[in-house]
């Protein structure tokens, strides 16, 4: 057997990202694994099997000869949209599966694991499958973040309140003094240029002209939305889109996922738990809809992506995806791969919004500048926050 540092590079990180995974859900009993809540909460389960399934059916099953699928069935289970693949389990439905069990799907990762290892170290893997494995490793580096965000809300609506780790350290708080930066009209560069990986919605890179903007260098806190909300911003139409406004009505919104007024106290659940909301922390689990009514609010407004994008160099981003006045269309020149890959993106630039930065559940390294996350606008059970722009007057 080869040691460690010996492995390939790709094989190394490789490994990285699929331990990495399991790791997670380290901290999750067997119960935990098996819950849908509601549609956008895929089962932790679900994730782990989805993800090894990607590099079953696009890396071993097409170039890997001796390659023999774990379980034939499983293609009905863990294939998520892809219509080129064929028929599969509808998505509400997740959650209602008790089989495979969660030790089947760790026997799969097992075996897939193993496979790619010995695939990748053999002839049959050359160079030009490498953009198919990094896209294999940033998907489930995307499924990571969202077996992070499903897993707080699995746990933040179980009425026990019970904490993912309970020593876990509180988020640090940005301590830039707070300001408006101001940008200048012209001809900005957005998109993606290499080397490294990059999503095919970040391709290519093109030009744009924007007017003279102003955007904060810092995104908006828990106490500068309780201001919003002690003004009645959820109760004034002035501030919403008519879609937003008739989602706050029909839903009774009034406040940010998992805030709780208790005892006369606004608390929120934590991935440590139940906890105060502290006014200067940064604003989390907001939809577009709310992050845009607040800055109407505010008189201001969200930023364009590309305003994001010119001006990304100059503050701090990270912690919370920015929810950004883009919505999610294809760049000019933006092509779909041929097969089923050109599925993964393109066919979802409909209906849905730009988001910009990374967040706490983003895997290190995962994210960039010209990386562009989309979800669709009354959706808040992602890490979410909002940075305010305006027009330079
Ligand atoms: C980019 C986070 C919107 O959730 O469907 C996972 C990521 N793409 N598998 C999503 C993704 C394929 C995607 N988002
Ligand atoms: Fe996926």
């Amino acid at each position: 057997m080869e040691t460690i540092t010996k492995l390939k590079p790709i094989l190394r990180k490789f490994m990285d990202v699929r331990s990495r995974s399991e790791e997670i859900c380290q901290p999750l009993e067997i119960e935990d694994y098996v819950l849908q809540p509601i549609v956008d909460v895929s089962p932790p389960k679900w994730h782990l099997g989805h993800t090894t399934w990607f590099f079953e059916t696009f890396i071993l099953v097409p170039n890997f000869p001796s390659y023999e699928v774990f379980d034939p069935q499983y293609n009905f289970v863990f294939n998520s949209y892809y219509e080129t693949i064929g028929a599969r389990v509808i998505r509400t439905d997740r959650g209602n599966l008790s089989r495979p069990s969660v030790s089947d799907v760790y026997r799969y990762r097992k075996y897939v694991d193993g496979k790619m290892a010995e695939f990748l170290n053999s002839h049959h893997m050359t160079h030009s499958i490498i953009p198919l494995i990094e896209l294999g490793l940033n998907h489930e580096q995307q499924h990571q973040e969202l077996l992070m965000t499903d897993i707080k809300y699995i746990l933040g609506h179980n009425p026990l309140f019970p904490a993912y780790k309970k020593d876990r350290k509180k988020e640090t708080k940005t301590s830039d003094e707070k300001r408006m930066l101001h940008f200048s009209e012209g001809i900005y560069e957005i998109g993606f240029e290499g080397p490294g990986f990059c999503f095919d919605n970040e391709m290519g890179k093109h030009k744009v002209y924007l007017n003279d903007f102003a955007i904060s260098n810092h995104l908006v806190t828990n106490g500068e939305y309780l201001e919003f909300m002690e003004a009645g911003g959820y109760s004034d139409f002035r501030y919403w889109h008519a879609d937003g406004w008739n989602w706050v009505k029909e839903n009774s919104i009034k406040s940010p996922l998992y805030w709780h007024k208790i005892d006369g106290r606004w608390m929120h659940y934590t991935l440590g738990g139940l906890q105060e909301v502290d006014a200067d922390e940064e604003l989390c689990h907001i939809s577009f809809y709310e992050a845009s009514a607040y800055a109407a609010w505010k008189g201001m407004r969200l930023p364009t992506e590309q305003e994001w994008e010119a001006a990304s160099s100059c503050f701090s981003w990270g912690k919370r995806w920015e929810w950004t006045n883009s919505a999610y269309l294809p760049y000019p020149g933006f092509k779909k791969e041929p097969g089923a890959v050109g599925e993964y993106n393109g066919k979802f630039m409909i209906n849905q919004m730009v988001l910009r930065g990374a967040s706490v559940a983003t895997p290190p390294g995962h994210s960039r500048f010209t990386y562009r996350n989309f979800f669709q606008p009354e959706l808040k059970w992602q890490f979410t926050g909002i940075r305010l722009a305006k027009q330079k007057m």
